[in-house]
């Protein structure tokens, strides 16, 4: 809770598919500040660091090559409770399970396809937020 930054990512799916605008859209709407952006490839060693949690996971492999497969847009979200706010607006890991209005429910029909990326806590928040962006790149 209070006052919070975490690390967001439009995946290559949602930039491929021209969602860029529309998913910038819901976040100036629900009122997060974007402290941080930037359309990049990611490198295959970032990838694997920032997933490391499923290394072992049998996806693991696909979920690789997927992020790493074409440009993702990286930003840095600043809002009340945004860790979980953001969450929240995603929906559900699994498209089918997310509450109706939320990203992966009103713009994803797999779990390997799900359009965007989220913190999932303060540590990943803090973690993530490193591994993406230099401090010079955020703003104040
Ligand atoms: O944080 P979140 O993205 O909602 O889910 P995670 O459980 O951290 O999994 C990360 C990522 O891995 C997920 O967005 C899609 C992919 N994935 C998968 O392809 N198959 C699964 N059974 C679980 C996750
Ligand atoms: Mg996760």
């Amino acid at each position: 809770g209070g006052m919070e930054r975490t690390f967001a990512m439009i995946k290559p799916d949602g930039v491929r598919r021209g969602l860029t605008p529309e998913i910038l859209a819901r976040i100036a709407r629900k009122g997060y500040r974007v402290v941080g952006l930037k359309q990049m490839v990611i490198a295959r060693e970032t990838a694997e660091n920032h997933y490391a949690e499923h290394r072992e996971r049998p996806f693991f492999g696909e979920l690789v090559d997927f992020i790493t497969g074409g440009p993702v847009v990286a930003l840095a979200l600043e809002g009340e409770n945004a860790i979980a706010g953001w969450r929240a607006m995603m929906g559900a890991t699994n498209p089918a399970n997310a509450a109706p209005g939320t990203i992966r429910a009103d713009f994803a029909t797999t779990t390997g396809e799900n359009v965007t990326h989220g913190s999932d806590s303060p540590g990943s928040a803090q973690r993530e937020l490193a591994l993406f962006f230099h401090d010079g790149e955020l703003l104040a």
